[in-house]
């Protein structure tokens, strides 16, 4: 089902006019209101009406996460305060977190993009949605709880972890779409097992997965652990939350909700906008938020947009999955190091089980990249021959991929950590020595 024909099918004219339209009235809307914004446009001695359609967009300036911060904790706010009815925060691992608000029309519009973003999944109101993203500062509970909502389908607000009352939930109350992250999903797969779950006899068929990056193949992975089809799902708080782009039943790349979030691709290195289909920089301009509404937000996400139609009838602009962004390439020893292309080698070798963790440190002046993988307890307890055998063989993949040597470990199973909610695959401490 689509949620919103009107506007996720618009022909590509009638798409182009709408965010012509309305990011006229939203460059006014932050001149007006954002001393920051107006600085800036100021400092390139243009007025928002010098921009007359998207098409002009790529004249103006970007906006980064460092500038939320230098504007902390309210001050790129567009309306009073007294107009803001929700705030949320990320976690701020690095430095002061990034707080982003939301009048009550930002509240109604999150919840229709999250009701899209459901109803790619196939949702309805016949659905009953067990919501195991984290509920509170992090957008992801509340931003798909207002989408399930709004939806009609029945809401289970569970929130993350608490594993054991997941699965308890899930074959009790008979949910038939879980919203997770996808290593979560892989705890729960993981657990269920280990309890006897049979997830084929359960109504559950799809889960809305996102927040982080994960390869085609662990999504092949989950969807056979848990007998389910796997959507992804893609957002971030600064341009609402979950709800800005989702896949359909067609799995071949994210519908981005366009008629709200205005996608570019830059070239990270030099900001120059690049052609369809050309993998780089994922860039947002909020076209209808009130309180934070970005212009040209660096996403440090790494896609590609395609504007060919869709066979599941919505015309929206479509990107590729996010593997990887432009701050978590790893460089060792001078190569260029995604944690996407290790979790794609190790998922490809049939002994190894989707567990892993990759470190990095300094070995006097070298860099050394480990990578620590499992396998599972049947495998564990051969003989230790066919284990070496078994990280040879990771070992040989890696470097012919990454044209580079690890130190590859197998471990026992069920000791690397598991995440409840966004996994934390790379452990980088070089900079801490
Ligand atoms: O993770 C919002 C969200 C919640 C999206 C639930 C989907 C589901 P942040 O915590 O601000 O917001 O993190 C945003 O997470 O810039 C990406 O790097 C990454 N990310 C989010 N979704 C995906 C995805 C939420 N489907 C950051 N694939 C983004 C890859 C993703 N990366």
């Amino acid at each position: 089902m689509i949620y919103n024909p009107e506007f996720e099918c618009l022909p590509r004219s009638a798409m182009k006019a709408l965010q012509g339209e309305r990011l006229g009235k939203m460059l006014s809307h932050v001149y007006e209101n954002v001393p920051f914004y107006r600085k800036k446009f100021e400092n390139l001695a243009l007025k928002p009406a010098d921009i007359e359609s998207v098409d002009d967009l790529s004249s103006l300036f970007f906006t980064t996460k460092d500038d939320l911060r230098e504007n902390y904790p309210f001050n790129l706010f567009a309306v009073p305060l007294q107009q803001v009815v929700r705030v949320h925060s990320s976690s701020g691992t690095t430095g002061k977190p990034t707080v982003v608000g939301y009048t009550r029309h930002d509240i109604e519009l999150w919840a229709e993009v999250a009701a899209r973003t459901l109803a790619g999944a196939g949702c309805t109101d016949s659905d009953i949605v067990q919501v195991a993203y984290g509920y509170g500062l992090f957008t992801g509970g509340l931003g798909m709880h207002y989408g399930a909502e709004k939806m009609g389908a029945m809401t289970i607000p569970v929130s993350g972890g608490n594993t054991k009352r997941q699965l308890m939930l899930l074959q009790d109350f008979k949910s038939t779409i879980l919203a997770c992250t996808p290593s979560y999903a892989l705890l729960l797969g993981e657990i269920g097992e280990e309890m006897g779950v049979d997830f084929s006899t359960l109504p559950f068929r799809a889960g809305v997965f996102g927040a982080e990056p994960s390869t085609e193949k662990m999504r092949r992975e989950v969807e056979n652990r848990l007998h389910i089809k796997g959507y992804d799902i893609y957002g971030l708080s600064e341009v609402i939350g979950p709800g800005v782009s989702f896949e359909c039943d067609e799995q071949d790349g994210l519908h981005i909700n366009e008629d709200h979030f205005y996608p570019e691709i830059i070239n990270p290195q030099t900001g120059e906008v690049l052609p369809e289909g050309e993998q780089g920089e994922l860039v947002f301009t909020c076209l209808t938020k009130e309180a934070l509404p970005l212009i040209r937000y660096r996403t440090k996400d790494i896609t590609a947009l395609h504007y060919g139609k869709c066979a599941c009838g919505r015309t929206t602009v479509r990107m590729e999955k996010v593997t990887g962004r432009t701050d978590d390439m790893l460089i060792i020893r001078g190569v260029n190091v995604f944690p996407s292309q290790i979790e794609t080698v190790l998922l490809s070798i049939e002994e190894t089980e989707p567990h892993y963790q990759i470190i990095v440190q300094k070995r006097g002046p070298i860099d050394e990249l480990e990578i620590q993988f499992e396998v599972n307890e049947d495998i564990f307890s051969d003989e230790v021959k066919k284990l070496l055998a078994i990280e040879q063989k990771v070992a040989r993949e890696i470097e012919s991929v990454l044209g580079l040597r690890a130190k590859v470990k197998l471990v026992e199973p069920k000791t690397i950590h598991r995440s409840e909610g966004k996994a934390k695959r790379v452990i980088d401490l070089r900079k801490e020595q």
